[in-house]
């Protein structure tokens, strides 16, 4: 019957299921000029990672030229790659960090 088609769509929307949201990732480049303790105190400051982790991905960076610092939405990927460009830009370090969709 009609009620029972609409009893029908309004129980398949609710157990519909939202796709998720796509990630990106933020990557710190490296250069030649950004002390490394300026680099690996950003990573713990704006990641979330003890020094330990900060200090490897520090050096996955200085050695492949690039590294992933954190997996994050849209909106808060492009925070911390903002939060990253104003640190080294206030202390004088050409620091550059990018967000870039997962594969
Ligand atoms: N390559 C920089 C140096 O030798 C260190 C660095 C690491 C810079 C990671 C940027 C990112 N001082």
């Amino acid at each position: 019957s009609r009620e029972d088609d609409d009893q029908a769509v309004v129980l398949e929307r609710r157990t519909q299921k939202l796709a998720p949201p796509p990630m990106y990732q933020v990557v710190m480049l490296n250069d030649d000029f950004t002390p490394m303790e300026f680099v690996i105190v950003v990573l713990q400051e704006f990641f979330g990672k003890d020094r330990e982790q900060a200090t490897q991905i520090m050096l996955k960076i200085h050695i492949d030229g690039r590294g992933v610092c954190g997996v994050y939405s849209r909106d808060i990927a492009a925070t911390k790659v903002d939060q990253v460009m104003q640190a080294a830009q206030q202390a004088g370090h050409p620091l550059q960090a990018v967000s870039e969709p997962i594969e």
